[in-house]
């Protein structure tokens, strides 16, 4: 899966159809957990689980160790789809490939998207553990030549120039602003830029001033391709991302972003996040 070229819509077609024979549910909704949030999955009732690699045409990991499986089920009362796993550029898959399971939510009848991730906090107003809703992104790949819609474009699942202005349901953010002062997260809920690099190296003090220069308050290695492939398809998306660490834009600076700091910030909010998605659900 790490380099095919590309897919028919037959292909997307054949998952969801094998997927549609295989679970009575029937999700509006689909979430897609980033690192370390896939404990959301485990919320959902009447669980229905398919491993990625049982699922035709589904990519899968070889790399042992996380989660790699597609949850069906009820949150809030809500059908939902979680992904418990999702696919980065930067482990070698093609970008049809990361964004492939997205057209086969919109096959299911999938109407929202919501999108999880780990990132850095570019804003120097922002607090490691600091939740960010996401108003926009800077999709870096896509300015190289890394667009998941480019090549030739399939009508049935929207048209060749899409909008992207309108890319982050603002009904959706406001919903979840809601959502998060009525559990009390006001102190750390913050809205902003998501800024996606291909990764999976960190970036370079002068990297990150640029960035800043550009913009952005948050960066990551994910969610971007998702979410363009999605507002092609008409899914309406929601995104949030956790501030797992503080870039460094100083060259006096000792800090290191490392791995180890991201997954320790997502253990400490993983049930705050759980909490946020759950109380949208039920609003929307
Ligand atoms: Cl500092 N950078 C990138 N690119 N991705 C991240 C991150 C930083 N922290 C979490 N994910």
């Amino acid at each position: 899966h790490l380099k095919r070229p590309s897919y028919t819509y037959e292909n997307y077609r054949e998952t969801a159809n094998w997927l549609l024979a295989h679970t009575q549910q029937r999700p509006k909704v689909a979430i897609i957990c980033g690192s370390g949030l896939g404990g959301l999955a485990d919320l959902l009732e009447n669980k229905t689980v398919f491993p990625y690699k049982d699922i035709p045409h589904f990519p899968h990991s070889t790399v042992e160790g996380h989660a790699s499986q597609l949850v069906f089920g009820d949150l809030q009362g809500k059908q939902c789809v979680c992904m418990q796993g999702r696919f980065h550029f930067y482990e070698g898959y093609n970008l049809a490939t990361v964004t492939y399971p997205v057209r086969v939510f919109f096959l299911l009848g999938v109407e929202t998207l919501i999108v999880t991730n780990a990132a850095g906090g570019l804003n120097p107003s922002f607090k490691v553990g600091d939740i960010m809703l996401i108003k926009d992104h800077i999709n870096m790949p896509g300015f190289a030549g890394q667009n998941p819609l480019c090549g030739p474009n399939d009508k049935r699942f929207g048209v060749r120039f899409p909008c992207m202005s309108d890319a982050y349901d603002k009904d959706l953010s406001r919903l979840a602003k809601e959502a998060a002062e009525e559990l009390g997260f006001s102190a750390f809920i913050q809205q902003g830029v998501y800024c996606m690099l291909a990764g999976p190296t960190f970036e370079t003090i002068a990297e990150c001033k640029v960035l800043k220069t550009l913009g952005a308050d948050a960066v990551g290695m994910s969610t971007a391709p998702e979410v363009v492939v999605a507002r092609h398809c008409g899914l309406r998306v929601f995104g949030l991302s956790l501030i797992t660490n503080e870039v460094v834009t100083d060259y006096e600076s000792q800090k290191k972003a490392n791995h180890e700091e991201v997954l320790e910030t997502t253990k400490m909010r993983t049930m705050d996040l759980q909490g946020l998605v759950s109380n949208l659900l039920a609003k929307m």
